[in-house]
């Protein structure tokens, strides 16, 4: 048995040794996915699945984004039939309600999605908000990050930087990283207006239908997922139907690896 102070000291050294592993194993990455949403938690599980070095931030102590809680809290979500192949493979519970949709228990679902990208291989950091993004060449090369309580604190401390080939915008509705990456380099982006044209209102079909159409890379190095994907492009929000959400996440991790494949063969 260990006396109660090597005790402490051991747990203590444990988590520091193995957290700044972990961190300065993500200094270079092949995929930076800023925000923990459904997209960007399967677009994820997709990337490391495939074998890439893939790191996910969110700026909240729990990644999951709008998928907790359902709609005005009632946590139930509803998918569709064309992204049922996912929720099948990701082995999340489901069960059938009216033609091709079903229901999934939303706390299930984002604990699930969490559970299977992790295990896959990605690593998240909690509690980190992504501030800026490295933008070297005409290129998006990486993320600018800082602890979340620093910047709602207001405090003056510099960020830390991580590369990457590859950033996700997944910010969801406020699609942050595209805004700052157009606003702080007077860039055009790949979308309707050069900018962010903003969501529109509900229209929970045809925003499904271009949440995935919309998921592209809008700047070499740059890619854009769920909402925000909607978001830069100026179209509809969908509400608590989340199979746009996840085959968007499918999408982008397939778009993100052939851009890293390519940047591998230089
Ligand atoms: O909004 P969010 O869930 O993203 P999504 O994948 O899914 C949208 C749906 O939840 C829902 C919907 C469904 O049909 O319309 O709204 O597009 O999650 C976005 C995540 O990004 C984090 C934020 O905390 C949230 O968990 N986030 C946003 N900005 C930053 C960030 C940032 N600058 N740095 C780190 N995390």
């Amino acid at each position: 048995m260990l006396k109660i102070s090597a005790m402490e000291t051991l747990i203590s050294r444990g988590i520091i040794d193995s957290y700044f592993g972990k961190l300065k194993s993500c200094l270079q990455l092949d995929a930076a996915i800023v925000g923990g949403g459904p997209s960007g938690i399967v677009a994820a599980y997709y990337l490391a699945k495939g074998g890439y070095k893939v790191a996910l931030l969110d700026r909240k102590l729990s990644p999951g984004g709008g998928m907790w809680g359902g709609a005005m809290m009632f946590n139930d979500i509803v998918v569709q039939e064309e992204a049922m192949p996912i929720v099948q493979e990701l082995a999340l519970s489901y069960r059938p309600y009216g033609e091709g949709c079903y229901i999934v228990d939303s706390v299930h679902a984002t604990a699930g999605l969490l559970y299977q990208a992790t295990k896959a291989g990605a690593t998240v950091f909690n509690c980190y908000s992504v501030e800026d993004v490295v933008y070297k060449q005409g290129r998006v090369g990486g993320v600018v990050v800082n602890w979340t309580p620093v910047l709602r604190e207001g405090l003056h401390v510099d960020p830390l930087t991580l590369l990457s080939t590859t950033v996700l915008d997944a910010t969801g509705h406020d699609c942050e990283i595209a805004r700052t990456v157009a606003r702080k380099n007077g860039v055009r982006l790949n979308t309707p207006t050069g900018g962010v044209a903003g969501e529109m209102s509900m229209d929970a079909a045809e925003g499904e239908r271009t949440t995935v159409e919309n998921t592209k890379e809008i700047y070499p190095g740059l890619f854009v997922s769920g909402m925000a994907a909607n978001g830069v492009s100026g179209s509809f929000r969908m509400g608590p139907i989340f199979g746009g959400m996840l085959m968007s996440g499918r999408k982008v991790a397939g778009l993100m690896a052939q851009a890293i494949d390519a940047a591998r063969k230089g």
